[in-house]
């Protein structure tokens, strides 16, 4: 028998998926899941969230007449499937490489990705947007969100179906519910829908919908009955929703094309306004070693198809996170006021084991920084010691709690905040480069950055210390230099740095981790005769301004060098050098910050190159300030970037 040619390599566009037959599309799901999986066999990257989805991605482009009518995933990291039926095939083997696909949806990328997303929880409210904009111009497109149900337990998604239920727009919401966020989901809403699906409804719903579409033939009457059937039948609870105004449809085995196909039909030709279509999912679905996994594969690195075994280069020293969280934990045995915060990242933040130790002590307060911030102010006004560790980015979403709630108040909540400068893989909407100049522009922070795995310790054991108001450290992602480490760190000197090497000529004043790297420059400097000075602010705020003073006064050229967005350290240490009048007498001064782009993803280390932060950047930063313009020239030509 001639071997038959894969559905999936007939597929260029989802407008090929719409002429397959209903019979077919099983097929197709199971091709698409085997090329999801070996892609990211070979990439790395988000495999459980799109594993989930197979189905579901199959069943909306077959039923939505894609890309007019828009469909938005939340978070994005769920679209690999989606990424392969729309025209990327070619290039899905790219994802989360440099030059390659984006590991979330991007406007950029596709036609496909009419919203770019990465942070969760705002399909819904981008959705509402854009069926807003349908009524306004008189279109009528469908607009479909499709949100897990860990991204649910934000406070956007319920503004956005708040709004939704008032405003009566046409628009279909598809609540993925795998009972999963990165960790198990916490909090009253994911109790609220276990009980949704566990009721008898759940089971009496399947089988309804496979009589159904056994026994229907084709008509428009009959359409018409089986949509009445559907929306009304399909209605058997929901009443939260229903009290915000949706039309709720479910729950739908989301795995079941027969079930989602006629589901997704109705809610498509029938105008109810906002519906909300609860689809039951497993994450990791059909690929044993994820269904198998705790966090069921939510995100991997390059992985054997066959056995499942992940590549994991050997660690050669502890990463930042598990330094911070056996610090955190070192510090809480003695100190019982010390509590800890994650929204939704108990593993990423290293929580998990503090949760090990005390597990009355920490709280997951589910996908919601805005929250979080506010309740850990809460805890510090009874005399707690909270520690909020979310992720740079993340704590951007909390931003006014962070002002209002802990700042003008002077509350000594303590921000632990991970994956500070640039990630890598994940790219820009990860990225943490806003964090110190959002923090440091605000009166009463103390605000420091750590350059090893041992100044993180000692600004952990500062922040216990430190009642007086609030504090933050950040930290990068990654693995430490391999420093041998004490139990516990101790408390530094509240707005003091150090001087590390001590020179004339050049001084490099580091914040952070670029220390190593200003290092090496000084050796290079030193090599070319132009004695240096290195020193690691460690506080951005208070500033040392002794220290810079004295830098100031004792060198010619000073390069300030930070893994941060402009506004920030460099831009403190140069406002604070012109009030006092020192830039008056012919100190160069040559900040060096993240460049003015959102960088792409790419490697670590060629991320860093393309942001001009590394020890031959800075070499050439000082040659420049001196006049040095032919050394810097072959300076360059001597370290291309790479
Ligand atoms: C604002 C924000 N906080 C945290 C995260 C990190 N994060 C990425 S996916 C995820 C879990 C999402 O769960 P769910 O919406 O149920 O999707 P699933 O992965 O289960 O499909 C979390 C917490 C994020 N993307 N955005």
């Amino acid at each position: 028998m001639k071997p038959q040619t894969p559905l999936l390599d007939r597929i260029a566009t989802p407008a090929d998926i719409r002429l397959l037959p209903d019979s077919d599309l099983k097929q197709l799901a199971d091709e698409l899941r085997a090329e999801t999986i070996d892609a990211v066999s070979v990439t790395g990257g988000h495999l459980g969230a799109g594993l989930g989805v197979v189905e579901l991605t199959v069943a909306i482009h077959n039923v939505f007449n894609t890309p007019d009518d828009r469909v938005i995933w939340d978070v994005g990291h769920q679209a690999y499937p989606h990424k392969i039926l729309t025209g990327r095939r070619d290039r899905i083997r790219t994802l989360r490489q440099g030059g390659g696909l984006s590991g979330f949806t991007r406007r950029a990328e596709s036609e496909y990705d009419p919203f770019g997303a990465a942070h969760s929880s705002t399909s819904i409210s981008a959705g509402l947007g854009m069926a807003v904009a349908r009524d306004l111009r008189g279109g009528n497109n469908n607009v479909v969100c499709v949100i897990g149900d860990g991204a649910m337990s934000a406070g956007m998604a319920y503004e956005a179906m708040n709004n939704a239920g008032a405003l009566k727009s046409r628009l279909v919401i598809i609540l993925n519910d795998n009972d999963m966020s990165i960790a198990p989901p916490v909090g009253a809403m994911s109790g609220y829908l276990a009980r949704l699906i566990s009721g008898s409804a759940y089971r009496s719903v399947r089988h309804l919908a496979k009589e159904i579409v056994k026994h229907l033939p084709r008509g428009i009457e009959e359409r018409a009955r089986r949509a009445e059937e559907f929306a009304r039948g399909f209605a058997t609870g929901g009443t939260l929703f229903e009290e915000l105004g949706m039309y709720y449809v479910g729950p739908v085995d989301g795995h079941n094309l027969d079930q989602l196909l006629p589901v997704l039909r109705n809610v498509r030709d029938f105008d109810v306004g906002p519906v909300l279509v609860h689809v039951v999912t497993q994450k990791g679905k059909g690929y044993a070693p994820a269904e198998a996994a705790a966090d069921k594969y939510h995100g991997v690195s390059r992985f054997d198809v066959i056995t499942g075994a992940q590549a994991k280069p050997p660690a050669n020293a502890p990463a930042y996170t598990k330094v911070f969280a056996n610090s955190l934990i070192a510090h809480a045995a003695e100190d019982d006021k010390v509590v800890a915060i994650t929204a939704a990242m108990p593993s990423g933040t290293g929580l998990d084991l503090f949760e090990k130790r005390f597990p009355d002590r920490l709280f997951d307060v589910g996908i919601a920084e805005q929250h979080a911030v506010t309740f850990a102010a809460g805890l510090a006004t009874e005399g707690f010691k909270p520690f909020c560790a979310i992720y740079s980015t993340f704590l951007q979403r909390g931003y006014d709690q962070v002002v209002h709630d802990v700042a003008i108040q002077g509350l000594p909540v303590r921000f632990a905040i991970d994956r500070a400068g640039l990630v890598g893989a994940d790219g820009p909407t990860h990225a943490g480069a806003f964090d110190v100049a959002y923090l440091s522009c605000l009166p009463g922070f103390v605000v420091m950055a750590a350059a090893d795995e041992l100044e993180l310790m000692h600004m952990v054991a500062t922040s216990v210390a430190y009642d007086e108001g609030p504090s933050a450290f950040r930290y990068p992602r990654g693995e430490g230099v391999g420093l041998d480490l004490p139990d516990i760190g101790t408390p530094l000197e509240i707005g003091k740095g150090r001087i590390l090497r001590e020179g004339t000529k050049v001084a490099i004043l580091s914040l952070g981790t670029r220390l190593a790297d200003a290092l090496k420059a000084a050796d290079q400097l030193a090599a070319m005769g132009l004695s240096t000075s290195v020193a690691d602010a460690r506080f951005v705020k208070p500033l040392d301004t002794d220290l810079i003073l004295r830098l100031a006064r004792e060198h010619e050229v000073l390069i300030t060098v930070e893994e941060g967005s402009v506004g920030g350290f460099g831009s403190h240490v140069l406002e604070f050098l012109a009030r006092e009048g020192a830039l008056d007498h012919g100190l160069k001064v040559r900040p060096m910050v993240l460049p003015d782009v959102f960088l792409d993803h790419d490697t670590p280390a060629r991320m860093m190159d393309a942001a001009g932060l590394t020890a031959p950047h800075m070499v050439e930063t000082a040659l420049r300030a001196l006049g040095m313009d032919a050394a810097a020239l072959a300076w360059r030509a001597s370290h291309q970037p790479g």
